[in-house]
């Protein structure tokens, strides 16, 4: 690794067990027992249980989207079912997800994750990258530890907590070198990763939730190593031992290699390791996948990885989403017009929260759809089967209009697509300006774009102009975007998940793509804050 790699340090911090602590936290007789959250029941009366509600339900035959650390130890796994978890542990607590507009409502756990955000966000560079993880860059407190510490990092606070890759004796003995034993760039990781238990322990303190970190020189190593030791520890990775880390580690476990570009190496190169990717002949890259991929590709097969964390505590979009399985997909407007109402009023919330903490309105509305077209089998979310993604002018922050806009999308969609079945429906909200202020801007914003005086357009652009420079032309309502290029050149957020192939960074800004604009989306496209929204089964590219 070059030595300027060496002088930023990253981590990835991720929350252990996420939901079932932030349920043991809101009723704290689960605490020590086992316990998970399970999805509530598709079939059943869908009927909506706020968060302060009752929720436990040991009877429940639902599946588990989460796992505590107890229950794990008996076998409980994430995606088993009620039924058979208790066969495992008979004792097992399960908890419901709260429900609302016939779906599961994340707010609870959405919010949680923001306090977690700003604890980390108060010594570091912050992007929030799923509902339940983010990146931080800890540079800067590494380095004024580094200076503080005349040449000796200090221990972390919790030294067995604390794991080094390539180490052996453990932490104590990768801390307690002599000086000349030292590697460029080691004494600022060190000091980092003390940075970061601190972090952590900051969060149990304040919060009562343990989580997990990879601490590393960039962000791909930082992914790989924190899940290697959980839960509540974290995983140093020296630049020494960036090559054995990777050797024999699957293609497809890389960030950025999960989707079909990830297979489509292992079968062009006929190879299933990074260790492998990396011996190849540049040549032979080139000349299979082009130069620029082939050379993006060659450093990353030896752990190195530019893209830099990106201060961003705010999601770039606002989401929701429902699976509709089996016999309930949809196949008709007025059902499909319902949903998007109903999913149109969890929107219509989320805006208006969001609007109140962080002053900013979005202009664009996205709608997602997954599909069978009749006869032709179900839709399989790792890209068997088809998605179409459309969008227009957010007009109106109002579940109604939203609704009305989001089904002109997909008639317009569904006239290609005679035998239509739609298996999910997804509703986006992005490309935010600062929400104008004062008595009657809300009313200004609810009238249509063109509507707006010229008097107030100016207001308007004066509170929003700097993002509204980087803001895509937006179409009128029910006039969808112009096509965008092949989901494998493009990547949905680039500011969060770079695509396994790079695009220029201005024609990714250009496109807006920080919109959920999603075609043939492979796992590693994916805004992960788009993708905490979705429903569980598609979050995790499960089968609905
Ligand atoms: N989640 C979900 N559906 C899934 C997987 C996860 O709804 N199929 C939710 C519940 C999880 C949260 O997302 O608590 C975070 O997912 P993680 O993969 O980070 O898993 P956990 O935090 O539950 O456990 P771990 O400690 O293994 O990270």
């Amino acid at each position: 690794m070059e030595e300027a790699h060496l002088n930023r340090i990253v981590a990835h911090v991720d929350l252990d067990a996420f939901y079932v602590q932030v349920e043991v936290q809101r009723d704290p007789s689960l605490k020590g027992k086992p316990a998970g959250v399970v999805q509530y029941n598709p079939f059943g009366d869908l009927r909506t249980i706020k968060p302060e509600e009752p929720r436990i339900f040991n009877d429940s035959n639902g599946s588990l989207i989460a796992v505590g650390y107890e229950a794990r130890a008996s076998g409980v796994k994430r995606s088993m079912r009620g039924d058979e978890a208790r066969k495992h542990c008979a004792e097992l607590q399960l908890i419901q997800v709260p429900t609302s507009h016939g779906k599961a409502d994340l707010t609870i756990y959405r919010n949680s994750g923001s306090k977690v955000v700003d604890i980390l966000s108060r010594k570091s560079i912050c992007e929030r990258a799923s509902i339940d993880e983010c990146y931080i860059d800890i540079t800067a407190e590494a380095q004024r530890r580094l200076t503080a510490s005349s040449g000796q990092p200090a221990m972390p606070i919790s030294p067995r907590q604390v794991h080094v890759c390539g180490q052996d004796s453990g932490a104590q003995g990768w801390w307690n070198r002599a000086d000349q034993d030292w590697g460029p760039g080691e004494r600022l990781l060190a000091c980092g990763a003390a940075a970061v238990a601190d972090l952590r322990a900051q969060v149990l303190a304040e919060l009562g939730y343990t989580c997990s970190a990879g601490v590393a020189h960039n962000k791909i190593l930082a992914k790989l190593a924190s899940g290697m030791h959980k839960p509540m520890q974290q995983t140093v990775v020296p630049a020494a031992a960036t090559a054995s880390l990777l050797h024999d580690l699957p293609i497809p476990k890389l960030r950025q290699l999960g989707g079909k570009f990830g297979e489509e190496i292992m079968s062009k190169l006929n190879i299933s390791t990074v260790g492998q990717l990396a011996q190849t002949p540049i040549s032979k890259l080139e000349a299979l996948f082009g130069d620029s991929d082939a050379a993006w590709l060659h450093t990353l097969a030896q752990g190195h990885d530019a893209d830099e964390v990106k201060p961003r505590t705010l999601p770039n979009s606002l989401s929701c989403g429902k699976t509709f399985r089996g016999a309930g997909a949809l196949n008709n407007f007025p059902d499909v017009h319902h949903w998007l109402g109903q999913l149109g009023l969890e929107l219509e919330e989320r805006i208006q929260t969001d609007r109140a903490a962080n002053k900013r309105l979005p202009q664009l509305l996205t709608v997602s759809m997954w599909h069978t077209v009749a006869g032709k089998g179900t839709v399989d979310w790792r890209g068997n089967g088809s998605s179409a993604s459309r969008s227009c002018q957010l007009r109106s922050p109002q579940a109604a209009p939203i609704a009305d806009d989001a089904l002109a999308l997909v008639k317009k969609w569904a006239a290609d697509y005679p035998g239509w079945h739609l298996t999910t429906l997804f509703l986006a909200a992005s490309n935010f300006v600062a929400a104008p202020t004062g008595g009657s801007t809300l009313a200004r914003f609810l009238k249509p774009r063109s509507a707006v005086s010229q008097a107030d357009a100016d207001e308007d652009a004066s509170a929003g102009k700097v993002e509204a420079a980087d803001a895509p032309a937006v179409p009128p309502p029910g006039q969808e975007t112009s096509k965008l290029p092949p989901s494998r050149l493009l990547s949905i957020s680039s500011a969060i998940t770079p695509s396994h192939r790079k695009v220029p960074k201005r024609s990714v800004d250009q496109l807006g793509l920080d919109a959920p604009l999603v075609l043939d989306h492979s796992e590693d496209q994916l805004d992960p804050t788009v993708l905490a929204a979705l429903p569980s089964a598609m979050q995790r590219f499960e089968a609905p």
